[in-house]
């Protein structure tokens, strides 16, 4: 029942349906529900969150990022799958908070400069409210000023930086070196993740660490602890 449900979550987000009344980019699928009705029978047949966002909506992504790369898909078709991605955390997003948890620390996230992908950002984003952390979200496209400004202004014990891009990723190591000359290096933990960047990408950089996953990411958090301010 679960891993069934999860395949069609996986179908339909390639198809770009979020909800009973969208058509799909085949024939066949209007009326069948769509990934936000799916997403919330995934909850209902006690389906986790964490299954339903790494092996329903992110396998969804990686098949229509698989299918952009053969041009099978445009541009178009990866925002429809990403809307409906979208809308499916909303549904997740309340069963994902525990309420009542004392905030644990701040955590300031971007996607870094010239960038526009934001879902991997802001599933991190919601997975750590979720546990407890306060999150400032700077939103994408953000440039290196703009992040260490608002490191030196909010104090967060943590920076969260993603890149989607290939291009985009050695942001990353900019904005690490900018903390470094500016002296706010040491006040904070940055932690890096995204597509493309790896472990071994983020040593090189010279960052605390590195989140396959929102839900790693999370524990990243969790295992590195508050930073000395
Ligand atoms: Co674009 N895109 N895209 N895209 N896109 C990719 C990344 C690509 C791999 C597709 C492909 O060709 N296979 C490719 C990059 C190739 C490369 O760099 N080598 C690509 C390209 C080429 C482009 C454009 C250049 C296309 C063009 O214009 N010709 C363009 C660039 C725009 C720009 O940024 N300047 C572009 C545009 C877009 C859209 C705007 C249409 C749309 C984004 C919409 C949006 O984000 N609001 C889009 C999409 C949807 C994708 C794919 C299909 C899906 C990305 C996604 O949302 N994945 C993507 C293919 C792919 O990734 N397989 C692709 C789902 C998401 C949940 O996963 O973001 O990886 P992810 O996040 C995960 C983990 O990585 C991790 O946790 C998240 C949750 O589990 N994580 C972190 C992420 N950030 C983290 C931070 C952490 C820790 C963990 O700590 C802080």
């Amino acid at each position: 029942m679960g891993d069934s449900l999860l395949d069609l979550i996986v179908q339909n987000v390639t198809q770009g349906r979020a909800s009973q009344d969208d058509e799909g980019l085949e024939e066949g699928w209007e009326g069948q529900p769509g990934v936000t009705e799916l997403v919330q029978k995934a909850l209902d047949a006690g389906v986790t969150a964490e299954d339903i966002i790494n092996k329903g909506l992110t396998a969804g992504m990686v098949i229509v990022g698989e299918k952009f790369e053969s041009k099978e898909y445009y541009i178009p078709d990866m925002l429809a799958a990403a809307e409906a991605v979208g809308a499916a955390m909303q549904i997740l997003e309340p069963h994902l908070a525990k309420s009542g948890m004392k905030a644990k620390g701040k955590v300031l996230m971007a996607t870094v400069k010239g960038d526009l992908h934001d879902i991997g950002k802001n599933i991190v984003s919601i997975l750590l409210r979720g546990a407890g952390y306060t999150v400032k979200d700077l939103g994408n496209d953000v440039d290196t000023r703009s992040i260490v400004d608002a490191v030196r202004e909010e104090r967060p014990q943590f920076l969260g930086l993603s890149a989607l891009l290939t291009s985009t990723m050695v942001q990353m190591g900019e904005v690490i070196n900018e903390l470094r000359e500016t002296g706010l290096r040491d006040s904070i933990k940055v932690i890096v993740g995204g597509a493309p960047v790896s472990e071994e990408f983020a040593r090189s950089i010279g960052a605390d660490g590195y989140g396959a996953d929102g839900f790693a990411a999370v524990r990243l958090v969790e295992s590195l602890g508050p930073s000395q301010q």
